[in-house]
């Protein structure tokens, strides 16, 4: 079997799957506030990355960020609780769907603000080389944060001070609701633009995760030794629209079709049955990763909404609300 891709990393890529299609089903029932940003698609992006980096490295993502902290190993539960808006959620009710926060787990946090973190990332990284720490930092972003100044500027900086970090471009080939085609000079909007900075021109299968971790893999291990920063672009598709509200009507549907063909977990599955694994092994890990989901949810929307007594903590970081107010 390849090693790249085993049955962890698929079991990985289910709970991503199921997780945010619960989130989905949740949404549509009217019981979670506030958009929801489903990476229904990119999964292998998320698992192939994450199974790449040490605990103690630092990820960032955007808005469309559960299955970044899930890969990093927030807990569904929190992470769920947080959608849901009940006692337990990961940033105490406050953040919802597009701030997932885990610092515990290495996940710095997702950024509503397109380009945000790139920089931040960069803040990130700069520190662990200070520190001689050995910590890499991966930041994910889409297409269209590439137009974004914050982006140039996060590039060039990282490169000119060779510091650890690995960005990657989640190419899904639409910000919002515009083709990326239409808005950038050039094919690819982060490779193209790589050598601008002194960088590779780095593409990979963004739907294959064997092939995320080996290309992510690389990146990461160069951050680590001393030689500097990568830009990575994986070519991907989110399977539904830009939010939980949109349906994603703007694109062609053999489009949508022709993606869905390319889907992650159909090309891990026929990875995997190629290599010699029974295919209702697979259904297995799948069907278990749907209902835990489905009981997760049951079990969260039981709980009662977080008591209030908390919503003034960690609003400063010296604590002091009380004198301020
Ligand atoms: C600074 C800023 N400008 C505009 C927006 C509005 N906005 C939200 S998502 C988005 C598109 C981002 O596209 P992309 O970077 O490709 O990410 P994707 O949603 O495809 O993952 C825009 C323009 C924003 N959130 N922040
Ligand atoms: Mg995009």
């Amino acid at each position: 079997m390849d090693v790249l891709l085993d049955l962890d990393l698929f079991a990985q890529m289910c709970l991503l799957r199921h997780f945010e299609e619960r989130a989905d089903a949740l949404y549509r029932q009217g019981l979670i506030h506030g958009p929801v940003h489903l990476g229904i698609g990119q999964e292998a992006i998320a698992a192939g990355a994450a199974s790449v980096l040490r605990p103690d490295d630092y990820s960032l993502g955007t808005y469309r960020g559960h299955a970044h902290a899930l890969a990093r190993g927030a807990p569904p539960d929190a992470v769920l609780a947080e959608l849901l808006g009940r006692a337990g959620g990961i940033c105490g009710g406050k953040g919802g769907s597009m701030h997932i926060t885990s610092v515990e787990h290495g996940y710095y946090g997702s950024y509503a603000i397109i380009g945000a973190h790139l920089p931040i990332a960069v803040g990130l990284a700069w520190a662990a080389r200070i520190r001689r720490s050995g910590q890499v930092t991966v930041c994910f972003f889409g297409d269209g944060t590439t137009n974004i100044g914050a982006f140039h500027e996060a590039v060039n900086l990282a490169a000119v001070w060779r510091l650890p970090v690995v960005f990657v471009c989640e190419n899904n080939w639409y910000m919002e609701y515009t083709p990326i085609a239409e808005v950038i000079p050039v094919a690819l909007p982060a490779a193209d633009r790589a050598p601008a900075y002194g960088l590779d021109k780095i593409v990979v299968d963004g739907n294959d995760v064997a092939a995320v971790r080996e290309v992510v893999g690389t990146a990461v291990a160069a951050a680590r030794s001393g030689q500097g920063p990568s830009l990575v672009e994986a070519h991907t598709y989110r399977h539904k629209g830009h939010s939980a509200a949109d349906g994603g009507a703007y694109r062609p549907a053999e489009e949508v079709a022709r993606w869905r063909e390319q889907d992650p977990l159909l090309r891990a599955r026929a990875a995997l049955t190629a290599a010699g694994v029974d295919a209702t092994k697979l259904d297995e890990i799948e069907g278990k990763a749907k209902s835990e989901m489905a009981d997760l949810a049951r079990q969260i929307l039981d709980r009662p909404p977080p008591d209030g007594s908390g919503a003034w903590t960690d609003v400063w970081s010296d604590g002091s609300w009380q004198w301020r107010n």
